[in-house]
């Protein structure tokens, strides 16, 4: 099965998956590439399609669990059931990304993934670019219940954030 693992951290075990439904969404899902690197999580990336490639699900699933993955963030658009059948095949928790359609804007993808019946879990995610980079801050936030590097990654990035409010001209505190 092919991945692309990312450059920054060559020959470091991925400890988070990332895929989508298409390579359309990959303008969507690069907003979790960008931040995974920020907190230096090492992940790797491919198209895996619920539809178009189903005998790969349980393929991927199951290599998932096999690399100790901490989550598998998976991005799709429209009738997006990538999140609900991976997590249907693996315990590892997957973090669901609703891409914005065409036709609907992404409320089709937000309903066809949250809306998972009880017992099968999907943390589900803001649709668009939002949700990606915010599903790339909660796998941080998890790997970061153990690993201290990349908690004081987050802890700098989220102090970024707020400097840059504080630092707006518009801010009302000046
Ligand atoms: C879904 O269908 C994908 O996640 C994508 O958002 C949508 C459209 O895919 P393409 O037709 O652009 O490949 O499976």
């Amino acid at each position: 099965m092919r991945a692309v693992t990312d450059g920054q951290q060559a020959g470091v075990a991925p400890r988070v998956g990332v895929v989508m439904g298409s390579r359309s969404d990959f303008e969507t899902m690069e907003g979790a590439l960008h931040v995974l690197r920020d907190l230096g999580v090492p992940f790797e990336v491919r198209v895996l399609s619920a539809h178009r490639t189903p005998h790969l699900l349980a393929t991927y699933a199951a290599r998932a669990e096999r690399m100790n993955f901490s989550c598998i963030i998976a991005g799709a658009g429209g009738a997006a059931h990538l999140p609900g059948m991976l997590a249907a095949f693996t315990r590892v928790p997957v973090l669901g990304v609703p891409v914005q359609s065409r036709a609907l804007s992404g409320q089709d993808s937000l309903l066809s993934i949250v809306q998972m019946p009880a017992g099968i879990p999907v943390a589900t995610f803001a649709i668009g670019e939002a949700g990606a980079k915010n599903a790339a801050l909660f796998a941080g936030a998890l790997l970061a219940t153990t690993d201290e590097a990349v908690r004081e990654r987050l802890r700098a990035l989220r102090e970024r954030q707020t400097q840059a409010v504080l630092g707006d001209p518009f801010f009302e505190g000046h």
